[in-house]
C-alpha cells in the first residue's frame, strides 16, 4: 500500500493518474461565476448529473443570475431546480440567499471579494462544506473543500478524523508545506486556490470512478 503521510504525499500519489483529462482546468464548471454559487447548494444531497439538469433549465429561463433568483417566481423556480431534489427547501433557501447576498453585498462581484466564512455559516442550509465549495470555487478563496469523497478515501489510506475541521486542516497543511514543490509541476503559473480546486477535483474523480489505492 501507498504510504501517505500528508496531503503532499496524496497531492504526488493523485498527479499521475490523469483524473481532470475530461474536466475544466479547475474541474468545477464555470469555477468562478455565480452558477458555482447555485451548483454548491444544490449539489447538496444529490448527484452531479441531477444538478446539470437544473443547470440546464435554469440556463434556458436566463435565470442564472443573482439579482433574477432573488426575484424569481418560487413556483417556477421549484419547478426548475426539481431534478436535484429537496425541491421546496432549495429554492425557498437558494431564492432567500440571493436577497441576502443583494441586501449584505449589492452585487455578486462584491460579495465575491468580501464575504467571509462566517458570514456564509450564517445562513439558513448553508454548512462547512456548501460554505467552503463557495469559497472555493464561486469566489476563488483558499479554502479547501472537504466531502464525503475525502473522508472515504482517507479512511482507505488509515486515517479517520474527529471532525471536518481536522480534515480540513490536514489537507491544507500538507499542500500549504510544500506549495514551492507543488507549483514546479505545473507548467503554468498556478494558485493556491487553483491547486486546491485541482486536488479536490481528483479526490472527487478518483472515488467516484472507484479507483484502487494500490
Ligand atoms: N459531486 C460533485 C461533482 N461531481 C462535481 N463534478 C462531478 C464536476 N461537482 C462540480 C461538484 N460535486
Amino acid at each position: 500500500m501507498n504510504n501517505i503521510n500528508d496531503s503532499y504525499d496524496l497531492f504526488v500519489f493523485l498527479k499521475n493518474k490523469n483524473l481532470l483529462e475530461n474536466s475544466p482546468e479547475f474541474w468545477w464548471p464555470s469555477y468562478g461565476t455565480f452558477e458555482t454559487f447555485i451548483g454548491a447548494i444544490l449539489t447538496q444531497n444529490t448527484k452531479w448529473t441531477n444538478v446539470e439538469k437544473s443547470l440546464e433549465n435554469l440556463h434556458k429561463h436566463d435565470l442564472v443570475s443573482l439579482e433574477k433568483i432573488a426575484n424569481v417566481d418560487l413556483l417556477l423556480f421549484t419547478q426548475l431546480i426539481t431534478p436535484s431534489g429537496f425541491k421546496n427547501q432549495k429554492s425557498k433557501r437558494l431564492k432567500q440567499l440571493c436577497q441576502n447576498v443583494i441586501e449584505d453585498f449589492d452585487n455578486f462581484e462584491s460579495f465575491q471579494n468580501e464575504v467571509c466564512r462566517e458570514w456564509l455559516l450564517e445562513q439558513k442550509g448553508i454548512g462547512p462544506e456548501s460554505a467552503d465549495a463557495i469559497l472555493c470555487y464561486a469566489c476563488k478563496q483558499e479554502e479547501f473543500v472537504v466531502d464525503s469523497y475525502a473522508n472515504r478515501l482517507l479512511k482507505k489510506f488509515g486515517y479517520e478524523f474527529e471532525s471536518y475541521e481536522d480534515l480540513k486542516s490536514w489537507l491544507e497543511f500538507g499542500i500549504n508545506e510544500n506549495l514551492d514543490k507543488i507549483t514546479r509541476f505545473y507548467e503554468f503559473d498556478i494558485s493556491l486556490n487553483q491547486i486546491y480546486c485541482r486536488l479536490h477535483g481528483k479526490i472527487v474523480e478518483f472515488m467516484k470512478n472507484k479507483h484502487d489505492i494500490d
